[in-house]
């Protein structure tokens, strides 16, 4: 696991970073710290969890990012859906370097490719799928464990075997509310109910059960699910954690929570 402090040190030898995000809520997911980390880097936009977010709202962030000139991908890193596009990108990227580079004189040197991104949004998964089963890791030197290790693929180029874990810089409550929604804030508690108001209140702005009450809609489901206290009141804490799973799974639609501007 490489913590902020790390990443800094391995950006210096690192040629691109894969900035993973959720397909979800692409921008609030993006950790800032990084800005003024990545300046000089190249980095290419993941948007993770395509296959959970709304089609359209995806289409309308990757137009976004790449009408201000930013590399970006939408993938599905459960299915590896999105995957041949990014590794056109890294090729193409491959190749720049290459050519930078024999100008020089000097022959071969990988492009090295590092991901990052704040927790949950499917860092390993999207690395997994990256480099695949045919692992060869490179620099090995045995009986030593050093930390993260480089894992070339293509001839042409390698990535770090351990994602980084950023950070998500402070922002507004609704928002840090609906990061809590994705589970990309772990180890601290939020109070269930509250996420999932701020949670239905958005899905509602995009037509989900849009007649019902926020109260009404824990009510619904606790009793299909027989949350139920001693007195025969629904247990609302026990339905709105159920209802948190059962979104960050995808069981209740495709549903982005953020829209480009
Ligand atoms: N539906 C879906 N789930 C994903 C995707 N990528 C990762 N996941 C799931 O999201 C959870 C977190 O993934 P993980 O790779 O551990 O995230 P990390 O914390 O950023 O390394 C796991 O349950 C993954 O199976 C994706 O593209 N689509
Ligand atoms: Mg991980």
């Amino acid at each position: 696991m490489l913590t902020s402090f790390d990443i800094k040190r391995y950006l210096k030898i690192v040629d691109v970073v894969l900035e993973v995000v959720e397909a979800r809520l692409p921008a609030s997911s993006r950790p800032s710290e990084l800005a003024s980390v990545l300046k000089a880097k190249e980095a290419i936009l993941v948007l993770n969890k395509a296959d959970l977010a709304n089609p359209l709202a995806t289409r309308r962030w990757l137009d976004y990012y790449r009408a201000q000139g930013q590399l970006a991908v939408d993938m599905n890193s459960q299915t590896g859906e999105g995957l041949p596009g990014l590794r056109q990108l890294l090729q193409k990227l491959a190749n720049d370097k290459k050519e930078k580079l024999s100008r020089r004189g000097i022959l071969h040197s990988p492009l090295r490719v590092m991901v990052v991104g704040i927790p949950n949004v499917g860092k390993s998964s999207l690395l997994n799928r990256l480099v695949g089963r045919a692992v060869a890791r490179t620099g090995d030197r045995p009986g030593i464990t050093r930390g993260p290790q480089w894992v070339r693929k293509f001839q042409e180029w390698e990535v770090l075997d351990t994602p980084g874990i950023l950070g998500i810089s402070q922002k507004h409550e609704r928002i840090t509310l609906l990061l809590y929604a994705l589970g990309c804030i772990p180890g601290r508690e939020a109070p269930p109910e509250k996420v999932a108001e701020e949670l239905i209140y958005v899905l509602q702005e995009q037509g989900w059960r849009r007649q019902e009450g926020f109260e009404e809609i824990l009510d619904s489901l606790g009793r299909e699910r027989g949350f139920l206290k001693p007195g025969g009141e629904v247990d609302r804490v026990k339905a709105a954690q159920l209802l948190l799973r059962e979104f960050r799974q995808g069981k209740l639609g495709r549903f982005t929570l953020e829209w480009p501007p």
